[in-house]
């Protein structure tokens, strides 16, 4: 059966969403300059949520100088210990304001409520507090005895992770001493927007952070611009590479947060319930729009009938719909333009002669859905297990010994994540070290959390984010490039 979708009426009383929203410049929202807008729309409905300012290179430029003058005269001369107290501050008042920032991102992105309450905002809290607690003991980081930052970050980031992604970039930043100008993603812009609202609460002197909307001109106005001193991009590769070349031979530090196409290793001693719903987790939540999702599943030749067949059982009872449901699991895709992407590499797949399953769910007729998807008969050199599809389709291959496991696993430009499902502690730490992937996880997946590392290899980019790591590209004693 089909069903009507139509955002429960509670889920507007939660969070007020104006008609219009300007770009948020030196403490106050502002009209652009061209007065040109972007519309924003929930992925679930189609309906239209806001109009959305967008910010041509004039209006850059006026974020970068209202940023420089902060970090000058204000952010950067303030004692690490009074940062803080307002790192610490937007941090509370994320968790107070947590329901809104849910429901708000839901809207705009389509993910399942029970993500965006249980991980995203949390997890987004859970960084100001965490670099909250570094503002004030940078001289004993081991970056030297007074760690300089670089001045003014540009930050452009995607619609998969908004809020959170926000935090990724903004914690880090402030607690060093930089101050901010920020590119969310045009297709959900009203968290970052919701955030500036939140920052006149904590009373964050004006200029230390701003927020540009618009679409990929407006990104690249801001990793231009001459008064930036270090970019910090999640995207795709494409765009990563393009940011590469822009800021070669410039006095410019970046950090590039790319794309992924995690193996999720299931050998024959794993815990087999735990392991299919670590696959589970590692390619369908978030619908599969993550970075380091699971999106290649390699398990061991004697297990994979086994295993294939019980998560088709598994994903048989998915519950796929309105993402404002508590008890949804897969929600919308984020857009009419990655569903797109989505449906031509599937049937790429296809084409290439891998064998697709579907899982049998009904899909609501308005809006962006895509139902979990599973390939076997995969071969290496299919499009399906070599490019990124960023959406909830899981490809499926086979390995003998751990040897050709990592083989497989390492067969691909990306190097951003792995997972590991084996009893044993030993094939764990050597497979580890073998695995070209930034983060490798064991009996467990895409598990995040402020205290570690994450960043890629090869093509998922440079730098790493989290942790003191994280703290490193923001000041110029721990920066690389
Ligand atoms: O990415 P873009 P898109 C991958 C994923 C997805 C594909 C395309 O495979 O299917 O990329 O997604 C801004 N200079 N990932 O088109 O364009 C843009 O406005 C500066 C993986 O949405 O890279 C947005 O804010 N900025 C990824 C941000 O870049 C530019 C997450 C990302 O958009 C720009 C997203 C330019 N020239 C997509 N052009 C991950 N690593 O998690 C665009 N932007």
């Amino acid at each position: 059966p089909r069903f009507e979708y139509a955002p429960a009426p509670e889920s507007r009383a939660v969070v007020d969403i104006a008609s219009s929203y300007g770009l948020f410049i030196d403490g106050e929202f502002v009209e652009s300059a061209s007065g040109g807008s972007l519309k924003t729309i929930n992925p679930a409905t189609e309906e239209s949520l806001a109009d959305v300012a967008v910010a041509d290179e004039a209006d850059v430029d006026r974020a970068v100088r209202a940023a420089r003058r902060a970090q000058e005269k204000v952010w950067g001369p303030m004692p690490g210990a009074e940062r803080a107290k307002y790192l610490f501050r937007i941090a509370r008042l994320l968790a107070e304001r947590s329901r809104e920032f849910a429901v708000l991102e839901v809207l705009d992105n389509g993910k399942p409520i029970r993500e965006a309450r249980d991980v995203d905002v949390p997890t987004a809290a859970a960084h100001f507090f965490y670099y909250a607690g570094w503002a004030d003991k940078l001289d004993h980081a081991g970056f030297g005895p007074s760690p300089r930052p670089h001045g003014v970050a540009g930050q452009v980031i995607p619609w998969n992770f908004p809020l959170l992604m926000l935090a990724w970039k903004i914690a880090p930043a402030l607690a060093t001493g930089n101050t901010v100008v920020l590119k969310p993603a045009e297709t959900t812009p009203l968290t970052a927007l919701l955030f500036a609202d939140l920052l006149r609460q904590a009373e964050l002197p004006p200029g230390v952070v701003n927020i540009v909307t618009g679409a990929g001109a407006t990104g690249a106005a801001v990793v231009a611009h001459p008064g930036v001193d270090k970019v910090a991009f999640t995207g795709s590769t494409a765009v990563g590479k393009r940011i590469a070349k822009e800021i070669a031979g410039t006095r410019k530090h970046a950090t590039l947060e790319l794309g992924g196409k995690a193996a999720n290793i299931v050998f024959d001693d794993a815990p087999i319930d735990q392991a299919i719903e670590g696959i589970v987790n590692g390619i369908f939540f978030n619908q599969g729009q993550v970075c380091c999702a699971g999106s290649r599943l390699l398990v061991q030749e004697s297990v994979a009938e086994e295993v294939v067949d019980r998560l088709k059982a598994r994903l048989g009872t998915l519950r796929v719909g309105d993402p404002m449901d508590k008890n949804t699991d897969v929600g919308a895709i984020n857009s009419a333009a990655q569903l797109a992407r989505i449906t031509d590499l599937t049937k790429a797949g296809e084409e290439e002669g891998a064998v697709r399953w579907t899982a049998d769910c009904a899909l609501p007729e308005q809006g962006f859905w895509f139902a979990p998807t599973v390939f076997t008969d995969v071969s290496a050199a299919h499009r399906i297990a070599r490019e990124e599809i960023f959406g909830p389709v899981l490809s499926v291959l086979t390995f003998r010994t751990p040897a050709e496991a990592v083989a497989k696993a390492n067969n691909t430009p990306y190097g951003l994540s792995a997972g590991i499902w084996t009893e044993k502690g030993s094939r764990i730490l050597s497979m580890a070290d073998k695995l070209r992937a930034g983060v490798v996880w064991a009996n467990t997946f895409n598990r995040f959390d402020p205290t570690s590392p994450f960043g890629g290899y090869k093509e998922s980019g440079y730098g790493r984010e989290g942790g003191r790591h994280g703290l490193a590209s923001y000041l110029i004693e721990g920066s690389t490039r």
